[in-house]
């Protein structure tokens, strides 16, 4: 099938396409060369000048892999991927990692099919047309089938509200959008605002420079040891000795990489032979850490309390004021809010350059040109880094103006929850898919194999749309309905839903506070292909028009 170009009711012209992707990051690119390996006309915009999408804006000092890492966050498609590409550390840096999408975008020709620097700010479906139009802030306009939603779970910046903060002269960046040029800390007075991932691995990197930084906490994180270490030819080589069996594991693996998980309580361990355990896994550091722990530890209160006073103990025995010590240490369940990986974080709170304000205690007030004020008073800067994380999971969705069925807008359907069915697919907006969306195990899951997942169950019934000469598919709202119960039942038997954290929307005001993220990655893959085996349950199927969609702009 081929691009073709149409008259639009308004006069520009229109590109029209089988199928537009919006997004070039890892879920994107993919997404591409899929639907091109199936034959259909495919065209990619993105705002970024390259490919990447999360890897392309976050540049900050200290960016890197900070889930199970290196070599299996990666494609599973091609073997020869595999076989060719070495990486250098378990935890890649950001740099690395956009090398290998780079190599990924280089080696099947991704870049002719994608439009850069192209925001895509406005999408409609046309019923009567049965297809999707989609605007850019370039003026680009094309028509397309197929719409997939590429668009990262983690790109949509929250930015805090707080008086004065766009009075403040000095330089402000977020980490995920850090400038492209490299930036200097040196002599300068940095605030960090922010102690999730992205604060705790830069902060260490940025205390190295700067004249003095002063850390903004409003929530103390756990944090465990990144373990970083050089992968040797012999790892990869043993990663590759085998690679079908390694991705038979990946796949049965609940989070998506060949581990094996313990599946004793922590409840039956005893107080030492838990400490024991724990001290190994600190020792060894890595996400392992999480892999190797009681399975209990997200759901029981008490097996939760076991680790979350283990780490309360170590960061005492690390960060030598006692002071410091005690606000750093957090009083919520251990690991329900995302694990955090660190190199050297709680240590830099031992350099005299580094403070740490607990917001809880000495709330900002409000900035004024040249410094942060909080209750306490003036902390003059010269430089502000804001690691205040994202609008996650359904923010890059909503900033996309979706408007479905009738003029339906997303955002008036997800006012109070992100109803969808499968995590792919929402009523009133037919062939429309999402990828790592909300209801799907997205964050919770190696986001690389998700995407080639998720897409090839798409692409699967794309196929059955065209083979059947169908010419659209939406579920339907009870579907949606039994969908969300699923999602909720699964949450509901863990800790994770009573700790506010952008996984329950907690960081944004105003936002549906909830856990949307499906939990148990391999159930549902089994979940979405079953439904795919059963003839799609839950979905209404819509004839196509007299006109070959082809020709339809
Ligand atoms: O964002 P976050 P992140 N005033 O939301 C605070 C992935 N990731 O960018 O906890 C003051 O976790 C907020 O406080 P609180 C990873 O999945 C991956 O760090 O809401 N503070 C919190 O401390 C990660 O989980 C990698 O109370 C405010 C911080 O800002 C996810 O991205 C690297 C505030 C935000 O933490 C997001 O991480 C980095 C305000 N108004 C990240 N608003 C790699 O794998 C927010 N905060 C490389």
């Amino acid at each position: 099938m081929t691009k073709e170009k149409h008259p639009s009711p308004t006069g520009g012209p229109v590109e029209a396409y089988d199928a537009v992707i919006i997004g070039a990051g890892v879920s994107g690119l993919y997404a591409l060369h899929h639907l091109r390996e199936m034959g259909l006309s495919v065209r990619v915009y993105d705002g970024a000048t390259d490919v990447g999408g999360t890897w392309w804006y976050n540049r900050y000092p200290g960016a890197r892999v900070d889930g199970p890492g290196s070599p299996f966050y990666c494609y599973t498609f091609s073997d020869e991927l595999m076989q060719e590409w070495d990486w250098k550390e378990t935890q890649s840096e950001q740099s690395d990692v956009l090398d290998y999408i780079e190599h990924v975008a280089d080696r099947y020709d991704l870049r002719r099919d994608i439009e850069f620097e192209t925001w895509v700010r406005d999408i409609r479906y046309d019923e009567d047309t049965q297809r999707w139009a989609v605007e850019t802030d370039t003026g680009v306009r094309a028509s397309a089938r197929f719409l997939i939603c590429a668009v990262g779970a983690l790109s949509t910046a929250n930015l805090p509200d707080i008086p004065g903060i766009g009075d403040f002269r000095g330089e402000t960046y977020h980490t995920g959008r850090w400038p492209h040029e490299p930036v200097s800390f040196e002599g300068k007075r940095v605030a960090v605002i922010g102690t999730g991932s992205s604060g705790i691995q830069a902060m260490p990197e940025i205390a190295k420079e700067a004249a003095h930084v002063t850390v903004l906490q409003r929530t103390a994180q756990f944090a465990f040891p990144a373990g970083n270490r050089l992968l040797t030819p012999e790892d990869m080589a043993e990663a590759r000795r085998d690679w079908e069996a390694v991705k038979a594991k990946m796949i049965a693996n609940a989070g998506g990489f060949p581990f094996e998980m313990r599946a004793s309580s922590a409840l039956d361990a005893t107080p030492e032979e838990r400490e024991a355990l724990y001290e190994k896994l600190w020792q060894k550091g890595g996400f392992g850490f999480f892999l190797n722990l009681y399975s209990d530890i997200a759901i029981s209160e008490e097996a939760n309390q076991s680790l979350a006073d283990f780490v309360r103990a170590k960061i005492r025995q690390i960060v030598h004021d006692p002071e410091t010590a005690r606000k750093l240490l957090p009083d919520h369940f251990v690991m329900t809010k995302r694990p955090i990986l660190e190199n050297g974080y709680f240590e830099a709170y031992n350099r005299d350059n580094v403070s740490l304000i607990d917001l809880r205690e000495d709330p900002i007030e409000h900035f004024t040109e040249t410094s942060v004020v909080t209750r306490s008073g003036d902390h003059p800067i010269d430089m502000l880094v804001l690691a205040t994380g994202y609008d996650a999971i359904s923010g890059s969705m909503l900033r996309l103006n979706p408007q479905g069925r009738n003029g339906i807008r997303l955002a008036d359907r997800w006012t109070d929850r992100f109803h969808n069915y499968l995590g792919l697919t929402i009523h009133g907006f037919p062939n429309l898919f999402m990828i790592h969306g909300p209801g799907s195990p997205g964050v919770f899951y190696n986001m690389p194999l998700g995407a080639e997942r998720q897409m090839g169950w798409v692409g699967n019934l794309l196929r059955r749309l065209l083979e059947r000469n169908l010419g659209a598919v939406e579920p339907s709202e009870e579907s949606e309905k039994a969908w969300d119960d699923e999602v909720a039942a699964l949450a509901g038997v863990t800790l994770f839903p009573r700790t506010d954290s952008w996984w329950t929307g907690a960081n944004v005001p105003g936002k549906p506070r909830y856990f949307s993220v499906y939990l148990g990655g391999s159930i549902y893959y089994q979940r979405i292909a079953d439904v795919a085996e059963n003839d799609y349950p839950g979905f209404e199927f819509t004839p196509a028009p007299e006109t070959p969609a082809s020709q339809r702009a």
